[in-house]
Parts: structure tokens; C-alpha cells; sequence
């Protein structure tokens, strides 16, 4: 057993996972993997020796350093800890761990906290973006507590919104790596885009289930997955990401009509298990394919008016309401979305 490392876990969004300081694991990636793998108890489906809650959405890491970027307070780099596998990938990012960072950085004393509220920009490392996020901070201390609610975590916490900037091709190299709005893959018309998160996107009708079901069901139908997984490995070469055997994008995103009144129903496989809800930069995506000129979202999405949409991404747990803003020929320049985020633990974690 290691002598023990500086950790806070934390719930960002509706994920949860450890943060740490940079400075406090190994420099050396594999030795760094290897310990997080360890720490989260991977890889085995019950996470029973960590601290990995057995999904991948509670499988999860966020290393933290001071930036030295012009303009900016911290860096981000988002690691994700396969359950079942021996794998610690940084293939993606995630939006709703960043939530997280915000308060995590000010703890720790690499943000100064204000009276009232304290903004703090993020580089975020795996996709080369700048996020800027605000922290409630009344009395320069960091607090949790709120009225504000996000679906699929219960009560109430306080608002921390999230602004994106630029995310447009973050890892593929463009909003659309094919060029292509819509493309056929298995025989089923998709959408390969990435406006923060690289996504496939296709109608449920198209895979044979109604785009309804609760993440159960999706979970236990095997012919589905296998059906997902083939277009998904196809999609990414397709979509500059290489052999995405061990990665954790693209992420799959099934969409039906919205029947709460939203924009666009969706069910979200990341990749191989059904989202609880939907990812943070997933929904920024899923909402910029509704807005695009075609395709199997476009088909579906209920679409306001004006440069400056309100869409509401529905998913297992509720939606997920996306802030998008659009330039004269229609491009989203900026989005944002409202997180909220809770300290959990703070002490050493073990190896
Ligand atoms: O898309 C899960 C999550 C995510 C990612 C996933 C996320 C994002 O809900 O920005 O937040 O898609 O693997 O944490």
C-alpha cells in the first residue's frame, strides 16, 4: 500500500470522482495510471477494492495545476478510469467534472476567492479550450449550498454556470469531421460532429427501440450494443480519432422527438453503457446537431427562434438545458450550461 496522496472527491455535475493537484501524483504517466487505476479499484465491474462507484460516470479523475497561460487561473486535464478494464484514458473531456474544478482550485489556494462570487478560467487540457466558470463565494469561502437544481441529482445546491467558448472541433479538427452533415455507416444514416465532445448521432427508430426506454433496458440489450459498437468504431476513423477500441469517444447518441417539452429526446451510450443523463459538452453537441441543416436531430428537434437558443436536451433523468449563441450565418460561438458541485471528502487516499 502507497504512503497515501492528497485527494478531494468530489461530485461535479451529475459525476463524481477524485480531484487531485498535479503535483501530488506521479509525473510519470504510467506510474500515475497505475495508481489510479488502484485507487478507483479498476478493473473489476464492482470497484470493490476503491473507490469507483462500478459506473463510469463515478469513475472518474480531475488533476489540477495552476496555469500558465495568459488569462488563466488553473489547468484541467480530465482522466477517465475504465471500470472493467485496465484503461485510464484522457481521450475525452468532461463537462460536468470541470464543475468540480472551480471550487476545488479555490480550497486549495490556486484561486484567490472574492466576496460573493469568483470567476475562474480553466485550460482544459484535452481539448485545448478555455471554460469559465463561476463560483458562489460569499465571505471568500467557497460554498456549496443553493437553490439551484440540476436533473439527475436530488436537491438543491448552488449554481455554479459554466461558459464554453471555441469548442468547435475540439478533438476531431472540425464541428463536422467528415464534411458531412449526415453519412451512412451499417446502413444507418448518422451525424459525426464534435462541438466540445465528439458524438455520433442517430435516430433510435433507426436501431429498433423508441429512444424512450430507461438506461436498464438499454444496458441489457446486448444486439444494440453490439449494433452501436460497430458503427462506433467505424465513426471514429471516420472522425480523426484513430482505433477507438480503448477510448471512451465517441460517445453514441440515440435521439427521439422531446416529449417534456424540450428540444430533442436523446439516450446517450459513453460508450458502452447508457448515460444516466447526458454529458455536459455531449448535450452542447447533440444541441448544435439540432441547429445544423440536416440530419437525423435536425428531423427531430423542436427549434426556437433567434441567435440565442434556449435548448433543452431531454435525457433518462430530465434534460439538460444548453445556452447556445449563434453568429450571423448561423455557427454557435458560445454556449453555456448551469452545474452545481459538493465536496464529498477531503484527505488521503490510498494506493
Ligand atoms: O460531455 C460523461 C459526464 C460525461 C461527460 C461521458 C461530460 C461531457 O456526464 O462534458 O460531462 O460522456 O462520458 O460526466
Amino acid at each position: 500500500m502507497s504512503s497515501g496522496t492528497r485527494c478531494m472527491w468530489m461530485r461535479g455535475g451529475t459525476s463524481k470522482g477524485g480531484f487531485f493537484l498535479a503535483e501530488d501524483l506521479p509525473q510519470e504517466i504510467e506510474a500515475r495510471d497505475a495508481m489510479l487505476l488502484r485507487v478507483m479499484g479498476s478493473p473489476d465491474l464492482r470497484q470493490i477494492d476503491g473507490m469507483g462507484g462500478a459506473d463510469p460516470l463515478t469513475s472518474k479523475v480531475a488533476v489540477i495545476r495552476p496555469s500558465r497561460r495568459e488569462g488563466i487561473d488553473v489547468d484541467y486535464l480530465f482522466l477517465q478510469v475504465f471500470v472493467d478494464r485496465p484503461v485510464v484514458s484522457d481521450s475525452q473531456n468532461c463537462g460536468n467534472m470541470l464543475a468540480g474544478v472551480g471550487p476545488f482550485a479555490i480550497e486549495r489556494g490556486l484561486v484567490e476567492a472574492r466576496d460573493g462570487e469568483t470567476s475562474v478560467s480553466v485550460y482544459m487540457q484535452n481539448t485545448g479550450q478555455v471554460a469559465e466558470l463561476r463560483v458562489q463565494t460569499p465571505n471568500r469561502t467557497v460554498t456549496y449550498e443553493g437553490e439551484a437544481q440540476i436533473d439527475g441529482v436530488p436537491g438543491t445546491a448552488a449554481a455554479i454556470p459554466l461558459t464554453f467558448k471555441d469548442t468547435e472541433g475540439a478533438t476531431c479538427g472540425a464541428l463536422l469531421p467528415t464534411g458531412n452533415a449526415v453519412d451512412q455507416i451499417d446502413g444507418v444514416k448518422v451525424t459525426m460532429i464534435d462541438n466540445g465532445m465528439p458524438v455520433v448521432i442517430i435516430a433510435a427508430s433507426e436501431m429498433g427501440i423508441t429512444g424512450y426506454e430507461d438506461r436498464a433496458e438499454l444496458d441489457a440489450n446486448d444486439a444494440l450494443k453490439t449494433r452501436l459498437e460497430s458503427i462506433r468504431l467505424q465513426a471514429g476513423k471516420l472522425m480523426n480519432l484513430g482505433d477507438v477500441s480503448d477510448k471512451s469517444v465517441p460517445k453514441m447518441s440515440l435521439v427521439a422527438s422531446a416529449v417534456n417539452g424540450g428540444c430533442i429526446c436523446t439516450r446517450t451510450f459513453i460508450p458502452h453503457r447508457c448515460h444516466a443523463s447526458i454529458g455536459v459538452l455531449g448535450a452542447v453537441s447533440v444541441a448544435t446537431a439540432c441547429a445544423l441543416e440536416e440530419g437525423p436531430a435536425r428531423e427531430l428537434a423542436n427549434l426556437p427562434e433567434g441567435d440565442c437558443k434556449i435548448l433543452k436536451i431531454e435525457h433518462p433523468s430530465g434534460d439538460t438545458a444548453t445556452v447556445l449563441d449563434f453568429d450571423d450565418q448561423g455557427l454557435v460561438v458560445k454556449s453555456a450550461l448551469l452545474r452545481t458541485a459538493r465536496k464529498l471528502f477531503d484527505g488521503t487516499v490510498y494506493s
